[in-house]
Formats: structure tokens, C-alpha cells, sequence
């Protein structure tokens, strides 16, 4: 028997009072629970791809898989129409955009306002990190998308198990507000990918609310990602002691059986996805990378003062462009099955491709927007097969590497914590910082070279302090004393360590191979943290001298090596200045061990 998808699946009074609400307001045609249940799933995607937003891929190719091509202005996240609403400009700070949260609702009011006519409303819960573990967090999102619905399966806990826990009633949740803002009407034929060019992305830090609107890609609209496990969980993790970070998860297991954790937080265009996903090279024989997550970790000290970490999501929504079985094996095979891929190029026989994904592309395909593309017309006109933010939205379960703690409702131990950056020149391979207040003046400093060219900025460094930058909920600077403070909560604190896998040599060729020979730096990472190898000191931090190196299977001569970890004073001299310009926005909230870190670098260089 069909379940009557209208009836109410929670009981919970606030649930059902706040669904009514926001259907009144909305106006929906009708009003769809999500159990999160496998049929339910497959008649989304049936009716998806009769209304043209899914085609069903080649499925002795593409097993359960399902491809999706977005509006042409709906492809990443609008970050200049993101918004943290407090009550005060001053704690939101000068990185985020800020608007009176009164004028906000007001707003809010009238886009939402018969927004979702002639569409389903789906009432969607979902848990952030395993349902049931003390860390995780549950957020109910309201959305007109069943695109949306069909990717925080994947990306998120979702359905009966989670309404019963809200029936509960024991942990406060998160509503979350969504519609594409394309409301039909009757008699109105739909468009495969609705959305309005008008874009709101908006939180309630105090009151711990999202409202999102006119978007239905990626981190605008999967409420559970950017805008509740970082944006929200920041303030939350401010107010209750823990930490909610833009990070990668991995665990390192020696040929003894011994695992290390380790949490890494890179700006975009590093490879994070490939780091967390690394394979040793085969000289590493006996050594294994586990992987926890890709994206985000909350982390939170247990009772003994020792920090634990989740992954919150349970997928991986991962950049498709550049992904491929030399770059990333793992991905590949966790994307082989089950998988959403959007804005990537659909091929003749009805499978997907993206650039990098092989090194010859297809004779001939369909673009991201649909067009006929051949290699001809990707070199003639400049045009690629797939939107550079195409993405693949892939459950974690199928990555071979996953960790078998990685659902471990307590989370796994963290022994150290790595920054990074993309880098040509200044930042070497790898440096330890002295102690908690230097590694989170590392963090707070930390940034990327440009590649892609914003006229004339190639080659700029833009600071992203903790990759957070885009992420945070409330001001850097307060952000920043929050990391200081951690320290007291601790027993132990993780080491902190900087890595830099792109710097370039003189003929602007990368000096390191990267990619599976990180696990090198890896290593010596996790004997500095457990206290089994030494260091150099220098300037910046402690460094690994050449034969503290194991480089068995690379011949990687030292003098490449030294000009690799070089720290050139003047270089870094003109570092530290750039750390000024990010320092002077925030300044009246930052707290002084950071001045006094800097001062402290000065004076050593
Ligand atoms: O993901 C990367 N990682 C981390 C991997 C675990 N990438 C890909 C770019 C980011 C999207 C890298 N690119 C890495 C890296 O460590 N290093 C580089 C730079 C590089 C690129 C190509 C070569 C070497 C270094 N090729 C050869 O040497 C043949
Ligand atoms: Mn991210």
C-alpha cells in the first residue's frame, strides 16, 4: 500500500504549528513528509526526470545514478547576497553582510509570500552528524526542491529516524526555510531548474534560524551544509565550547595497527578532497589513510580535555572538474553508484564526463548547458563541457577508504590540526608552529594564491584565516579569542602545523609531486605530534631536516628539499605585512596574543 505522503509523520506540537505557518505563508499545492525511505526517493527522481530537471544516466554504466543541469545563473554560492542577521552589526563583523534582523524578516515576509504556489512543500528533517550521538544536531528544512530533498539524502541523516527524535523533544531544532522563489501558476508549464535571480542566504545567529530563497544549487540550498554545520554550529560551538570547522577528517594507520587523527582546513583549489581521500605511495607498505570526511568537523573536547571529532554530513558534495582515477581514485569509486551529478557533461551513451576526468575527452557530448561540445569547439571557442563548479553528490558509505569509526557517535581523537594554503613562493613544504597561540596565528593568517585571473590579482595572496572566512557566523576576531580559549578546555592540545604542497621553483615548476607523497609530510606530522621525531627550529616554527624525512621509493634530492622548506626573511618579511591588512579590518576584536604573536615573528625574523 502507497503511504499517504500528506499525513504528518511527527507529533511534535512546535513541528506541526510551524508547518502550518509556513504552508499559510507559502501557499503551497500541497504539503509532501519525507520518511527518507528508498521508494520515496525513487518516485522524486521518476518525477524529476519526467519533468526534465533529472535524466537517468546509462545504468549498466551509472548504477542509481542521476544527472541534473542548473539554471546557467544558478551555479555556486552567492556569497555578496549571504547575510548574518544579529542583532548587532558589530557581531556579525566586518567579513560578513549584515542587515537589521527586523528589516530582514520584513523582507523575508514578502519574497516568501506565496512563494511555493503551484509547488510541493517537503518537510524535511535531518540530523546533522549520526542520529542519536551527542554531537549531532537536527534541523527540519522546509523546501519546495525535491532536487533539494533528493541530495540532503545523501548529504545529511534524514527522514522517520529523525522525526523520531525530534518526537522526542530532547534537542532543539534548527528550521530551515527554503524556496527557489518560482512559484507556478495553474496552468503554468515548469522550467527544468527553477530559481529567481533574486538570491537571499540568510541566518538568525541568535534566534538559530536559515532562511534561504531563489536558489536551488549546492550550498545556497542544501540548508544542512555551509549554512547549519558552519554558519549556525560557529555560534553554537562559540556559546557551548566546541568548534565547528571547514575541515577534512583523516585517519593514518602504521603497518602496527597505531591510527592518528588528524583534522586539515584548506582554502578552495587545494585538493582537499584528494587529501582526505590520499593513497600512501607503495614504498608505504603496511600504511593506510582513513577517511572521516571531506568538508566539515565539529569537534568538542570530551571528558578528559581531549578533542574529539564528527563529520556531520554523511556525503560528499565534491567539485567534479579535475577529479579523476590518477587524482583520486577513492572519489571515483565512491561516485561510480547512487550519485547526483550537476552541470557536468553528459556523454552519447549516457554517461557523464568533466574536464580532467580522462585525459582524452570525448569525440562528443552534451555540455552543461546542453550544447553540442566537441574537443574542436573547447579549443576553438574557450568553452568546457562542464561548469568548473560542477559537482557529484556521492554517499559516504562508498568511499573505500571510509573509516570504520567514521559513524562513531563520539566522534574520533584529534592529535593534530593542519593548515594550508596554495602558495608558489614563501610558504614552505611543512612547519610545525611553537605552541597553541602560534599555530592559531598560523590559522588566522593563513591564505591561497588566486589562479583564476579577477583582472590583474593572479598571484595575490587572499587570506582565508581557518578557510572560514565565507563560513562564520559571527566576527573573524571573536572567531579567532574563541580558538585562543579552547586551550583551557584542554588537557592536551592537538599540534598545529602549516603545509604548502604548491610552491614553485624558479621556472615556476612545482617542486613537489604532491598527492600521494604528502603521505611523507603526513608522517613526520604525526611523529611530531606524538612527540617520536625532532625538529629544526627556525623563524616560523619547527622543521623536518632532510633525513627526518622517510623517503624510501623517492629520489628527491636535497637541495630540492632545502629550497622547498627554505624561510626567506625578506619573503617573509613582506608576509607578515600582508597578515596586517586582514588584522587591520578586524582589529577591535582581536584578541592580543595574536598581536603578540606577530610581534614575536618580527622580532625572530
Ligand atoms: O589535490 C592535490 N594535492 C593533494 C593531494 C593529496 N592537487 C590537485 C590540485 C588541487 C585541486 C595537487 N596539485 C597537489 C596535491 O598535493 N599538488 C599539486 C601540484 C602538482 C601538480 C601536478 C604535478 C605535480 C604537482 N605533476 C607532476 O609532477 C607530474
Ligand atoms: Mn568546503
Amino acid at each position: 500500500m502507497k503511504r499517504d505522503v500528506t499525513r504528518p509523520i511527527s507529533s511534535n506540537p512546535n513541528l506541526l504549528k510551524w508547518v502550518a505557518k509556513m504552508a499559510e505563508l507559502t501557499q503551497p499545492a500541497a504539503i509532501h513528509w519525507v520518511d527518507g525511505s528508498k521508494e520515496e526517493n525513487e518516485l522524486l527522481c521518476a518525477e524529476m526526470v519526467e519533468k526534465g530537471t533529472f535524466t537517468k544516466l546509462n545504468q549498466s554504466l551509472w548504477p542509481g545514478c542521476y544527472y541534473a543541469r542548473s539554471d546557467a545563473s544558478d551555479v555556486a554560492r552567492v556569497e555578496d547576497r549571504t547575510f548574518i542577521c544579529s542583532l548587532s552589526k558589530d557581531t556579525a563583523g566586518p567579513t560578513n553582510n549584515w542587515e537589521d534582523p527586523f528589516e530582514m524578516r520584513k523582507k523575508l515576509k514578502r519574497l516568501f509570500a506565496g512563494s511555493m504556489r503551484g509547488r510541493t512543500l517537503y518537510v524535511l528533517p535531518f540530523s546533522m552528524g549520526p542520529v542519536g550521538s551527542p554531537m549531532a544536531q537536527i534541523g527540519v528544512q522546509l523546501t519546495d526542491s525535491p532536487y533539494v530533498v533528493v541530495n540532503m539524502r545523501i548529504m545529511a541523516r534524514i527522514g522517520l529516524a529523525v522525526f523520531k527524535e525530534i518526537d522526542k523533544a530532547e534537542k532543539r531544532v534548527v528550521p530551515c526555510m527554503h524556496s527557489v522563489g518560482a512559484p507556478l501558476n495553474p496552468g503554468q508549464k515548469d522550467v527544468p531548474w527553477p530559481c529567481n535571480p533574486e538570491k537571499y542566504i540568510v541566518h538568525f545567529p541568535e534566534t538559530r534560524e536559515i532562511w534561504s530563497y531563489g536558489s536551488g544549487y549546492g550550498g545556497n540550498a542544501l540548508l544542512g551544509k555551509k549554512c547549519f554545520a558552519l554558519r549556525i554550529a560557529s555560534n553554537l560551538a562559540r556559546d557551548e565550547g566546541w568548534m565547528a570547522e571547514h575541515m577534512l577528517i583523516l585517519g593514518v594507520e602504521n603497518p602496527q595497527g597505531e591510527k592518528t587523527y588528524v583534522a586539515a582546513a584548506f582554502p578552495s583549489a587545494c585538493g582537499k578532497t584528494n587529501f582526505a581521500m590520499m593513497i600512501p605511495p607503495p614504498a608505504f607498505e603496511g600504511w593506510k589513510v582513513w577517511t572521516v570526511g571531506d568538508d566539515i568537523a565539529w569537534i568538542k573536547p570530551d571528558e578528559h580535555g581531549r578533542l574529539h571529532a564528527i563529520n556531520p554530513e554523511a556525503g560528499f558534495f565534491g567539485v567534479a572538474p579535475g577529479t579523476s582515477v590518477k587524482t583520486n581514485p577513492n572519489a571515483m569509486a565512491a561516485l561510480a553508484r547512487n550519485t547526483i551529478f550537476t552541470n557536468v557533461a553528459l556523454t552519447p551513451d549516457g554517461g557523464v564526463w568533466w574536464e580532467g576526468m580522462t585525459d582524452t575527452p570525448p569525440a562528443e557530448c552534451l555540455d552543461w548547458q546542453g550544447r553540442r561540445w566537441t574537443p574542436e569547439i573547447g579549443r576553438s571557442t574557450g568553452a568546457k563541457a562542464a561548469h568548473p563548479n560542477a559537482r557529484f553528490t556521492a554517499p559516504a558509505s562508498q568511499c573505500p577508504t571510509i573509516d570504520p569509526d567514521w559513524e562513531k557517535p563520539t566522534g574520533v581523537p584529534i592529535k593534530a590540526f593542519i593548515f594550508g594554503g596554495r602558495r608558489a613562493t614563501t610558504m614552505p613544504l611543512v612547519y610545525q608552529a611553537f605552541n597553541w597561540s602560534a599555530g592559531v596565528y598560523t590559522g588566522a593568517t593563513m591564505g591561497s594564491e588566486m589562479t583564476a585571473a579577477a583582472a590583474g590579482t593572479v598571484g595575490k595572496v587572499r587570506r582565508d584565516p581557518f578557510a572560514m572566512l565565507p563560513f562564520c557566523g559571527y566576527h573573524m576576531g571573536d572567531y579567532f579569542r574563541h580558538w585562543i580559549k579552547m586551550q583551557r578546555s584542554l588537557s592536551e592540545t592537538p599540534r598545529i602545523f602549516h603545509v604548502n604542497w604548491f610552491r614553485k621553483d624558479a621556472n615556476g615548476k612545482f617542486i613537489w609531486p604532491g598527492f600521494g607523497e604528502n603521505m611523507r609530510v603526513l608522517k613526520w606530522i604525526i611523529d611530531r605530534a606524538r612527540g617520536r621525531t625532532v625538529g629544526k627550529e627556525t623563524p616560523i616554527g619547527w622543521q623536518p631536516r632532510y633525513e627526518d624525512i622517510d623517503w624510501s621509493g623517492l629520489d628527491f634530492p636535497k637541495e630540492k628539499f632545502e629550497e622547498l622548506q627554505a624561510v626567506d626573511r625578506a619573503a617573509w618579511r613582506a608576509e607578515i605585512i600582508g597578515h596586517e591588512e586582514l588584522f587591520i579590518d578586524l582589529h577591535d576584536h582581536l584578541p592580543k596574543e595574536l598581536i603578540y604573536e606577530r610581534e614575536l615573528l618580527i622580532c625572530r625574523m
